[in-house]
């Protein structure tokens, strides 16, 4: 009896390690580095008329390896921070080299990526004091700008399928705010939302999921991200707290790091993984662990 115990229990450990290592933590070595053998994605400076600040405006497109005018494609739009603007993430992130790579091992689904500008307002360079309160208050205008300039913009250039599901939104720290803001009161128009750090623009949750059981039905994920050791983690776990009280399912995933790119190359690594396919929603609860163990290298 005691020989059946142990064997039952050890193959039941056996099948959790089993389970736990599907689950990839962080970017492997060489995940952001730029290997010249695989195919490479393109990325286009594109112009749109902004009726919402009365200019032109600048975002960058990020089109997969393979692209081609006669597919269509999902879009990400990727979201910066308080002290950049739509170059950001490709001068501290590398989104690009990240999503070749991955796109090189079959790990992520062809989509196009949309770096916009998040500051809505006729200067919306990040220079001077980038806490201004006009500058602050422009990230929430590009609410507007993103749904009424932006995407039909995009929609109508590039071949991108226009459904809430193959639209997501994902950012980092004013960026993450705008994503959880602008995703979440818009479930119309995104079915997956992805906060990296989230700064305190981020609503409160009551604001933010108002009707859990339509936010449960409608969202195809809820990505909550952040560096053990960011000062703004509050905003991600006060959401974090709520939608586990509502039983919304989410990830919550902390890592050991700070306010950096690290951390947000770590979240597009991730995310990117999971979008635009069917989600398995019993393993999200795995990532709401700090599993330092599987993390450090
Ligand atoms: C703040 C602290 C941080 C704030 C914004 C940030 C508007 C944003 C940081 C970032 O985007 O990196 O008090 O207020």
């Amino acid at each position: 009896m005691k020989k059946i115990i142990v064997t039952a229990t050890m193959l039941f450990m056996c099948n959790l390690i089993v389970v736990a290592q599907k689950i990839e933590k962080e970017g492997p070595n060489g995940f952001d580095q730029l290997k010249p053998a695989i195919a490479h994605g393109t990325i286009d400076t594109i112009t749109y008329d902004s009726k919402t600040v009365g200019t032109t405006r600048k975002a960058l497109v990020y089109k997969t390896p393979g692209f081609s005018k006669d597919k269509k494609y999902p879009v990400l739009y990727l979201l910066h921070g308080i002290g950049g603007d739509e170059k950001e993430w490709l001068k501290g992130g590398t989104p690009q080299i990240i999503l070749d790579n991955l796109f090189a091992e079959g790990k992520i689904k062809p989509m196009i990526v949309v770096l916009p500008n998040g500051r809505a307002m006729k200067d919306d360079r990040a220079t001077g004091n980038i806490m201004a309160p006009d500058k602050v208050q422009a990230f929430a205008t590009f609410e507007r700008d993103l749904l009424d300039d932006l995407i039909p913009f995009i929609e109508k250039t590039y071949p991108a399928l226009t459904d809430r599901e193959n639209r997501a939104i994902a950012g980092l720290s004013m960026g993450g705010g705008q994503s959880l803001n602008f995703g979440l009161g818009n479930l119309d128009k995104f079915a997956w939302v992805g906060g990296f750090s989230s700064a305190p623009n981020t609503k409160m949750p009551e604001v933010l999921v108002p009707n859990p059981e339509e936010t449960r039905k409608k969202l195809k994920l809820l990505w909550i991200s952040c560096g053990d050791k960011d000062g703004l983690i509050t905003y991600g776990k006060r959401l974090h707290d709520y939608l586990l009280e509502k039983n919304v399912p989410h990830v919550y995933y902390l890592e050991p790091g700070g306010h950096d790119f690290k951390v947000w190359k770590n979240g597009l690594y991730m995310l990117s993984q999971f979008l635009f396919k069917p989600v398995d929603v019993a393993s999200l609860s795995q990532y709401t662990v700090l599993d330092t163990a599987s993390v450090e290298k």
